[in-house]
């Protein structure tokens, strides 16, 4: 169906015909419009931003380019085209229609998972919120904003949810996701990651790479939902998500090619001449990779999870791109789990039915998609006749969810005392200082075409604009 733009939710779920919960979400929308100015980017509510808004929901033409001012962007509620007959696909209820409604007896395990997707929207917004301040480029401040206003709708698809099946306890959840707040002491969002400061851009691009990966997997696990609504948003939310980690991808392309520069014009690797001259080395690169990707792989839950299992079991939530796996149920299946063997020092492993593994099954899929970047990256570094190598730490570093949350260990998995990990923690983690020199480079630059010295231009810009175009009018 086609997205209705005339009304005041843009839909393509015929808001129009069910006044009962169109009252509801325009009774949640000034809430959200007053969270937007309060929790979402500081200033720059009043310039024009060269920002894509969804028209349709299919593969193609689902984008149009122009001038927006942020609080008035279409924030609206857009699911993917049904599938006709669509049959679950995974689980104890495997080959039966897909629901429509809530099915009564998973109705608090469905909330829960909705609401838990549906905090880490408005979280990243919050986070990023003061990055506008010291943008390196007009282009990077509209991607920025792209991110922010995709995130504030990721939202809405969410509380669309919360709103049509669950009643007066989805209306309540759909308040509580604009009063918890990233970092608020009473009140934090759920999921650690997003509770972290994203205050300098190096953060912001690792985040995207990152962090919107994890989100990436939960919507293609969530995508594969016996709960239909819910798989049909997600479907399209995953269009959006591309873009963020585009963002995030050729954002750390752009550090890691300007540290490669000015290595090549000093010639020298030397991290202090790098920065010296206002570049970011390829240590420090390194250690924000460590920071990132060790707190993202945190978010796929515990490596033995009964709740994963009954996720999976119920039909609620698949494995990515369920379809590519031969064995859809999974009951006699089991997975090879590592774990750590504190009195031995070892690490050990254990075979654990694969339903309660599916939270590992996803996240190894989630580390082999992470390895794909690193590899470009890397090539840049080749291809610049340096001898350097970026690398994803071992997933038991620095943990503080699942099988090694209690023990520590190096970025290449051996384990440490945490007394060594104390004494070492700055060679492998963004240091005091090193957050300090980040922060020393974050000056604004928003002058049209004009780049902050310590990133690259793009190679191209925005739906084929040029790099020096006003991406946002100041
Ligand atoms: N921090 O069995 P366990 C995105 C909790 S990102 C704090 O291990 P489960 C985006 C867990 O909630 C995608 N707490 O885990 C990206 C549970 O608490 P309760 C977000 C954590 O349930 C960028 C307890 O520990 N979407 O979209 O199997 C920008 C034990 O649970 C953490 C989703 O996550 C943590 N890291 O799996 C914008 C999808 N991890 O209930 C957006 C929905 C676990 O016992 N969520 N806990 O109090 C889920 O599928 C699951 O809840 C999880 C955890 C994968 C998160």
């Amino acid at each position: 169906m086609a997205i209705d733009y005339k009304t005041r939710i843009p839909n393509n779920v015929d808001l129009d015909g069910n006044r009962r919960l169109q009252r509801a979400l325009e009774s949640w929308q000034p809430h959200y419009i007053d969270w937007w100015r309060q929790m979402g980017p500081d200033r720059f509510l009043e310039n024009d931003v060269y920002l894509r808004t969804a028209t349709s929901v299919d593969a193609k033409g689902w984008a149009t380019y122009g001038a927006v001012k942020m609080p008035d962007y279409r924030w609206g509620i857009f699911l993917a085209d049904a599938v006709p007959d669509r049959r679950i696909g995974f689980g104890d209820h495997k080959g039966e229609p897909a629901w429509q409604e809530v099915p009564g007896e998973y109705r608090s395990i469905l909330r829960r998972l909705i609401v838990t997707q549906g905090d880490t929207e408005p979280a990243s917004v919050e986070q990023q919120r003061m990055l506008g301040h010291i943008c390196p480029s007009l282009y990077d401040l509209r991607n920025l904003f792209q991110v922010n206003v995709e995130e504030g709708r990721h939202l809405w698809a969410m509380v669309y949810l919360l709103h049509a099946h669950f009643g007066r306890d989805g209306r309540e959840e759909a308040e509580e996701l604009l009063q918890r707040h990233s970092g608020d002491a009473d009140k934090p969002r759920i999921l650690a990651t997003f509770n972290e400061p994203i205050d300098d851009w190096l953060s912001f691009f690792m985040f995207c790479y990152f962090t919107d990966r994890d989100g990436k997997f939960q919507l293609k696990c969530l995508a594969e939902s016996g709960f239909d609504p819910l798989a049909r948003t997600c479907r399209f939310m995953l269009t959006e998500e591309a873009h963020h980690m585009f963002v995030g991808d050729t954002g750390i392309q752009r550090v890691t090619k300007r540290a490669l520069e000015v290595m090549n014009e000093l010639g020298t690797d030397d991290p202090a001449a790098v920065r010296e001259q206002g570049a970011i080395d390829l240590p420090t690169i390194q250690k924000y990779i460590n920071f990132w990707f060790s707190s993202a792989v945190d978010l796929f839950g515990a490596d033995i999870s009964s709740n994963a299992a009954s996720y999976f079991a119920d039909g609620l939530k698949g494995r990515p791109d369920e379809g590519r796996y031969e064995d859809h149920d999974c009951r006699e299946a089991f997975f090879t789990v590592e774990g750590f063997d504190a009195a031995k020092g070892k690490i050990v492993t254990e075979d654990v039915p694969m339903r309660k593994a599916m939270n590992a099954v996803v996240r190894n899929a989630y580390i082999a998609d992470c390895a794909i970047g690193v590899k470009r990256w890397n090539r840049l570094i080749t291809k610049a006749g340096q001898d350097f190598e970026l690398r994803l730490p071992s997933p038991r570093f620095r943990r503080d969810v699942g099988v090694w949350a209690d023990f520590q260990f190096d970025p290449d998995g051996n384990p440490l005392s945490a007394e060594e990990w104390a004494q070492r923690k700055d060679e492998w983690i963004p240091s005091p200082d090193d957050r300090a020199f980040i922060k020393s480079l974050m000056q604004p630059v928003n002058k049209p075409g004009k780049m902050a010295g310590w990133i690259a231009p793009p190679d191209r810009g925005i739906n084929n604009q040029p790099v020096d175009y006003e991406y946002v009018r100041l």
